[in-house]
């Protein structure tokens, strides 16, 4: 068996394979499977963005392979949830992390500390050789920060504070972050599904 990860984010990927170090399955990217598709990510939610990433990867694959996908995002309470589901497209799919979270801090000024909360939500499918499809669902509660701290994780890391830990999650270790994270909570129990899949 292997599994095949759904993902073209490199920040992504490196968390999934330590995550997922200790399942007896050997682990391809999309690109070192050969694979590359286009997809349709056009779902409302994380979970239907999700399986349409893990469908349409899955019908590139043999049929002994099981397909996982992430869909996340970053829901800003203060903006309505945004931006959520367009978390990567945000100003734009080739805008830099810098200028996204200087813009999401921009428009929070004002906003009082009590306010500022939000939430990293992380969905998993997995698309399984037999054609059922399934998804875990993983969030960490957090606040949005005054500016970038941090160098650790990649994307809205720098500005997402977390209160208990006085640090965001760009300043937590890799191993802090997957140990309390939306991913590392998801990833967790898809495990628990890929394991009784391969009973
Ligand atoms: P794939 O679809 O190829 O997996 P993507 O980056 O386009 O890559 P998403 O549509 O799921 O994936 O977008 C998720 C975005 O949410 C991601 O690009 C980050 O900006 C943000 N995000 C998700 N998890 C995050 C995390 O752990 N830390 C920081 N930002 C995160």
């Amino acid at each position: 068996k292997k599994i095949v990860f759904a993902t073209g984010n490199a920040g992504k990927m490196k968390e999934i394979r330590e995550i997922l170090a200790d399942l007896p399955v050997e682990i391809y990217s999309m690109k070192e499977a050969g694979i590359s598709v286009e997809i349709d990510e056009n779902g409302k939610t994380f979970e239907e963005n999700a399986k349409i990433k893990a469908q349409t990867v899955a019908g590139c694959t043999d049929g002994d392979t099981i397909v996982l996908a992430d869909d996340s995002g970053l829901e800003v309470d203060a903006l309505n949830g945004e931006p959520g589901v367009y978390s990567a497209r945000y100003m734009g799919e080739d805008t830099s992390y810098r200028i996204k979270n200087q813009s999401l801090v921009d428009r929070l000024e004002g906003v009082p500390v009590e306010k500022r909360t939000a939430r990293f939500v992380c969905v998993i499918a997995a698309a399984f050789p037999d054609g059922t499809v399934c998804t875990t669902k993983g969030t960490i509660e957090g606040k949005i920060g005054y500016e970038e701290r941090g160098e650790n994780g990649f994307g809205y890391d720098p500005i997402f504070y977390l209160p208990d830990m006085s640090r965001t999650t760009a300043e937590l270790s890799p191993e802090e972050k997957n140990a309390v994270s939306h991913r590392g909570k998801a990833l967790a129990a898809m495990k628990e599904q890929i394991a009784s899949y391969l009973k």
